[in-house]
């Protein structure tokens, strides 16, 4: 049923793995020298996102054409200075941010990236891959088998970097997840939500009911919250480092990469912390990125703004309470909802704060290593 994938090294739908490891080993002589061919009309090409113009095409191409919800009502609609964010962590390789134009226009129709990782697996195994995100066809060039062109082609230049792993999500069910998790949501903004049909008004529900039963905290709950500073990455390095070691499947990250990745940034990301007057230390986090979608043709609300639950720690003060701060925060900025998957200990405010299950799931896969099936509550990784 799956004539590309039943080609990779993935383990089948059915297969029961026991064991943790690579599928397959190559070495750099197997590895193909020259691109993939393209049908004539099209070319690759290498987006330069520190260019204006190209990351607009990326941006542009998204917008138009990335993920959509089950009915088509919703489709993401990345920023661009998140694109910017999520396509340059350190150590970034501009060679793969690989985009497909047609010859002729140099439109932009096609587009995938791979950023480096490392992965820890099983708590025990730290595996140097990849992170697959954004891999797109534009909508007229769609069930023409170009996605397994644009997946060899990626494939073949991490390789040439002597990587021979990956990670990805999708919404989608491939061979094999390693977890099958679900969408949460929190509603912020529950009127515009009900008028975009993100969510429906319950039965005997009045909209100011609804209101009222959505209103979060009016303060915050954690003593002395603040944003994330740099001066704080070696304290936040080690808590995320120690943190994350409980999860079967987690990042291991560098203080640059931590640095990369929460700084807070105005529309991309938002980091809080809590900080132990006495030794300096950070001792709670919550952090969640901006990612709006596109209401699809609604003639009221051209975007729905989201907040996508990112790393949270608690040490010092309950969970509860740090998630409480977090949603407090995500509605003085204006976010409409708030989003979250059951992974991490996420079940422990899921209910008491009346976040409800969506109507997506979210499917976790590594590329070339084989691992036990896990719960959602083993995964310790957020991909954007
Ligand atoms: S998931 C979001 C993916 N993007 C979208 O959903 C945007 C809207 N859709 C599209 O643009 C996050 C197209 O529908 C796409 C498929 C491009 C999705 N992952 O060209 P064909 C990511 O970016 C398989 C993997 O005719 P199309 C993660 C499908 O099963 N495979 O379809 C990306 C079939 O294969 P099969 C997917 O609709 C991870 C084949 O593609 C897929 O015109 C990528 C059909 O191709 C998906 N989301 O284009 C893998 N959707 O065997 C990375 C469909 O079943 C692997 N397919 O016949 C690792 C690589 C690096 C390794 C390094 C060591
Ligand atoms: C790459 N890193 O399906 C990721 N979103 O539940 C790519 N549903 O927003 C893969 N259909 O349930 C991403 N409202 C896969 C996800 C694709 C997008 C997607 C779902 C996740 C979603 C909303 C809107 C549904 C519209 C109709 C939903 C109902 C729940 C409601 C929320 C507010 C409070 C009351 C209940």
């Amino acid at each position: 049923a799956h004539a590309f994938w039943d080609t990779q090294p993935v383990p089948k739908i059915d297969a029961q793995v026991e064991k943790s490891g690579p599928i397959e080993v190559k070495t750099l002589d197997d590895v193909r020298k020259e691109p993939l061919t393209l049908p004539a009309l099209f070319e690759w090409v290498v987006l330069d996102v520190n260019d204006q113009v190209q990351l607009n095409d990326v941006y542009t191409l998204l917008n138009e054409n990335y993920v959509e919800d089950d009915d088509n009502m919703f489709r993401f609609d990345y920023s661009i200075p998140f694109l910017k964010w999520a396509l340059q962590p350190p150590h970034y390789l501009k060679d793969w941010h690989i985009g497909v134009r047609v010859k002729e226009s140099k439109k932009l129709v096609a587009f995938i990236s791979a950023i480096p990782a490392t992965i820890n697996v099983d708590k025990t195994d730290s595996v140097k891959m990849v992170e697959i995100n954004f891999l797109c066809v534009h909508k007229k060039l769609r069930e023409k088998r170009l996605a397994p062109v644009l997946i060899k082609e990626i494939t073949r230049r991490v390789n040439l970097q002597n990587i021979w792993q990956a990670a990805y999500t999708a919404g989608i069910v491939l061979p094999k997840p390693v977890a099958s998790c679900r969408y949460y949501h929190r509603s912020l903004n529950p009127k515009k939500l009900v008028e975009c049909k993100f969510s429906s008004l319950p039965p005997r529900v009045s909209m100011s009911l609804l209101i009222k039963l959505n209103r979060v905290e009016e303060n915050t709950k954690c003593p002395g919250i603040r944003p994330l500073t740099k001066a704080d990455v070696p304290s936040a390095t080690r808590l995320l480092a120690k943190y994350l070691s409980q999860y079967s499947l987690a990042p291991s990250m560098s203080e640059e990469e931590v640095w990369h990745w929460l700084a807070p940034q105005k529309n991309v990301m938002d980091c809080y912390v809590v900080v132990d007057p006495k030794t300096g230390e950070v001792t709670d986090m919550c952090s969640f990125y901006t990612l709006p979608s596109s209401v699809i043709g609604n003639p009221k609300h051209k975007t729905l703004k989201a907040a996508f639950s990112f790393y949270n720690i608690a040490t010092s003060v309950p969970l509860v309470d740090l998630m409480a701060d977090a949603l407090h925060l995500a509605k003085k900025g204006d976010f409409d909802v708030f989003n979250c998957l059951d992974i991490f200990e996420n079940s422990k405010f899921i209910k008491e704060h009346k976040f409800q299950p969506g109507d997506g799931n979210l499917q976790y896969y590594l590329y070339n290593y084989a691992t036990q099936t896990k719960d959602p509550s083993a995964m310790g990784l957020v991909l954007l």
